[in-house]
C-alpha cells in the first residue's frame, strides 16, 4: 500500500519521487476548475501541494470528485508527482481523491490568512486557525522549547520527574490557587511543582526537571498572564550559591539559541520574521535590583521604591537597558527583596532583606524566576512566621526537611512566555494553543 507522506516529505524528496507514485492526506485548502483542467490546493501540516485533473488524461471519477469538494473537506488522493510551473516546482497529477468528510456547515474563519481575524475569534474557531502553518508553526516551536529543555537538563545529570498536580497548599505567595473538591476535602490545583520538586531533590534525586501545567487563579486581564501556563521546571542539591542555579539556567537558554537553526525553530522563527535570540559570550549579566532601581532612575526616569518588585514597565526598561548597553536579549536581575519573594525562598546572610534569588528577563519580560532555598528546618519555620503563615498547614512540607536535607535551589520559566518572547507575539494566548483564562474554558 502506498504510504501517506507529509507534503514537506514530498518536496523535500522531489526530485527522487518525480514521476513517482505519492499519496497526500490532509484538508482542501483551495479548489480552481478551469473546465478542462481542475486544480486542488491540499494543505497539511507541513504545507501545500497542487493537485490537478485534466479531461482526456484523467479518470472521470476525479473530475467529478474535484468538482464537488467543498474548502476544508479531509481527503486523501493518490497520483503522480510531476514537475510544473507552481512555486513548489511540482504537482501532483491525480489517479484517486478520496474524499473522507465534508464540513456540515460554512466556515466562520478562513484558514488563509486567520492570523489576521481578531484574537477572540481565532480561538473560538482554534481548530480552524491552527490548520494556517503560520499558527501551527507556534506550537510546533513550543515542542521543540520543550524538547531542548528536556534534552538540555538531562544531558546535565537531572532526573525527569511527575509532580501531583492536586495538593493540599498553595506555594506561590500572591498567586491565588483553584481549589478542588476532593472527595471531603477541598485540596487545590497546583500553583507550581515548588514543593514537590524541593521533595526530589531532598529525597535523594539531587537534581531534577519536569515540565506540566500549572493554575493560577488571578483575575489578570493582560497580555502576558494565563490561568494555566506550562511550567518547566529544574531544581538541583548541593549547590554553592544562587550562582549556580544561574549557571544551569544560562546552559539551557544557550543551547536553545544555539539549536534555532534546527527545524522546526528555523522555520517559526523565519515565519515570524524573528531574530535569533542574542546572548553575550561573556554570559548573561545579572544586575542586582538595588542596582536595577538606579538604573532605572537615572537612565529612564523611572522611580520604583527601595524593596519593590519592578513593575512590567520597569522590565521593559531593563530589557531596553540590557539590549542597547550590553547587547544582550536576556538579563538576570538578582537579589531580590525578602518582602516580595515566597518564604521558601533563602535570605541573605549579610542583608536578610534581601534574597538569594532571581528574575531572568527575555526582551523585557519576566520568563524565569528562581533561586536558592532555605534548606534549614528552624530558619524555614521562621520564615513562615514572618511571613504570616501557619506552620501547621505546612507541616507535610516541613516534615521533607527534617532528616538530612542539602542546599538546593531551582527555578521556573513559563514555556508560552519564551515562545512569546522568541516569535515576538502580542498576547501569551497566541502561544497556547487553548489558553485558560478569566473568560475562557471552551474550547
Ligand atoms: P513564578 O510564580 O515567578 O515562580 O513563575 C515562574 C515563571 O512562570 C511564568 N509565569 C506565568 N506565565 C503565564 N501566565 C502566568 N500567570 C504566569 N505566572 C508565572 C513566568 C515566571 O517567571 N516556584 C517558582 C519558581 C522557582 O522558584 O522555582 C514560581 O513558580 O515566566
Amino acid at each position: 500500500m502506498l504510504k501517506e507522506r507529509f507534503v514537506w516529505e514530498v518536496l523535500a524528496e522531489k526530485e527522487k519521487l518525480l514521476e513517482g507514485e505519492v499519496r497526500i492526506c490532509g484538508w482542501v485548502h483551495r479548489i480552481r476548475d478551469l473546465g478542462r483542467v481542475k486544480f486542488a490546493i491540499i494543505r497539511d501540516r507541513s504545507g501545500s501541494i497542487q493537485v490537478t485533473a485534466k479531461k482526456g488524461e484523467s479518470p472521470d471519477t476525479v473530475l467529478e470528485t474535484i468538482e464537488s469538494l467543498r474548502q476544508e473537506s479531509v481527503v486523501c488522493v493518490d497520483g503522480v508527482l510531476k514537475k510544473a510551473p507552481t512555486r513548489e516546482g511540482v504537482e501532483v497529477k491525480a489517479t484517486k481523491i478520496t474524499v473522507i468528510n465534508t464540513p456540515v456547515e460554512p466556515l466562520p474563519l478562513e484558514v488563509e490568512g486567520s492570523e489576521k481575524a481578531s484574537l477572540p475569534t481565532r480561538l473560538r474557531y482554534r481548530w480552524l486557525d491552527l490548520r494556517n502553518p503560520k499558527i501551527t508553526a507556534v506550537f510546533e516551536l513550543e515542542a521543540f522549547v520543550a524538547r531542548v529543555f528536556r534534552e538540555y537538563y538531562t544531558s546535565q545529570g537531572f532526573v525527569e520527574i511527575f509532580t501531583p498536580k492536586i495538593v493540599a497548599a498553595g506555594t506561590e505567595s500572591g498567586a491565588e490557587v483553584f481549589p478542588v473538591l476532593y472527595f471531603d476535602k477541598t485540596a487545590f490545583l497546583a500553583q507550581s511543582p515548588q514543593f514537590y520538586k524541593q521533595f526530589a531533590v531532598i529525597a535523594g534525586l539531587e537534581r531534577v526537571f519536569e515540565i506540566g501545567p500549572v493554575f493560577r487563579a488571578e483575575p489578570h486581564h493582560t497580555s502576558r498572564h494565563l490561568n494555566e501556563y506550562h511550567s518547566l521546571d529544574i531544581e538541583l542539591g548541593f549547590i554553592e550559591s544562587f550562582h549556580d542555579v544561574m549557571d544551569y539556567v544560562e546552559g539551557f537558554i544557550r543551547s536553545l539559541a544555539g539549536r534555532v537553526e534546527e527545524e522546526p525553530a528555523r522555520r517559526a522563527l523565519e515565519t515570524y520574521s524573528a531574530e535569533p535570540p542574542r546572548l553575550p559570550a561573556s554570559g548573561i549579566p545579572r544586575i542586582p535590583i538595588a542596582e536595577a532601581y538606579e538604573i532605572l532612575r537615572e537612565k529612564y526616569g523611572k522611580e520604583v521604591e527601595e524593596g519593590e518588585d519592578l513593575d512590567s514597565e520597569g522590565e521593559r526598561l531593563m530589557g531596553q537597558y540590557a539590549r542597547e548597553e550590553l547587547d544582550s536579549d536576556f538579563v538576570f536581575i538578582i537579589e531580590y527583596p525578602w518582602k516580595v519573594r515566597p518564604f521558601y525562598t533563602m535570605r541573605m546572610e549579610s542583608n536578610p532583606e534581601l534574597t538569594y534569588s532571581f528574575d531572568l528577563l527575555y526582551r523585557g519580560l519576566e520568563i524565569v524566576t528562581g533561586g536558592q532555598r532555605e534548606h534549614r528546618y528552624h530558619q524555614l519555620v521562621s520564615n513562615l512566621k514572618d511571613k504570616g503563615l501557619e506552620p501547621e498547614g505546612f507541616q507535610f512540607y516541613l516534615d521533607f526537611f527534617k532528616h538530612g536535607a542539602p542546599p538546593h535551589g531551582g527555578a521556573g520559566m513559563g514555556l508560552e512566555r519564551i515562545v512569546m518572547q522568541t516569535l515576538g507575539l502580542d498576547n501569551i494566548r497566541e502561544a497556547r494553543m487553548l489558553p485558560r483564562d478569566t473568560e475562557r474554558i471552551t474550547p
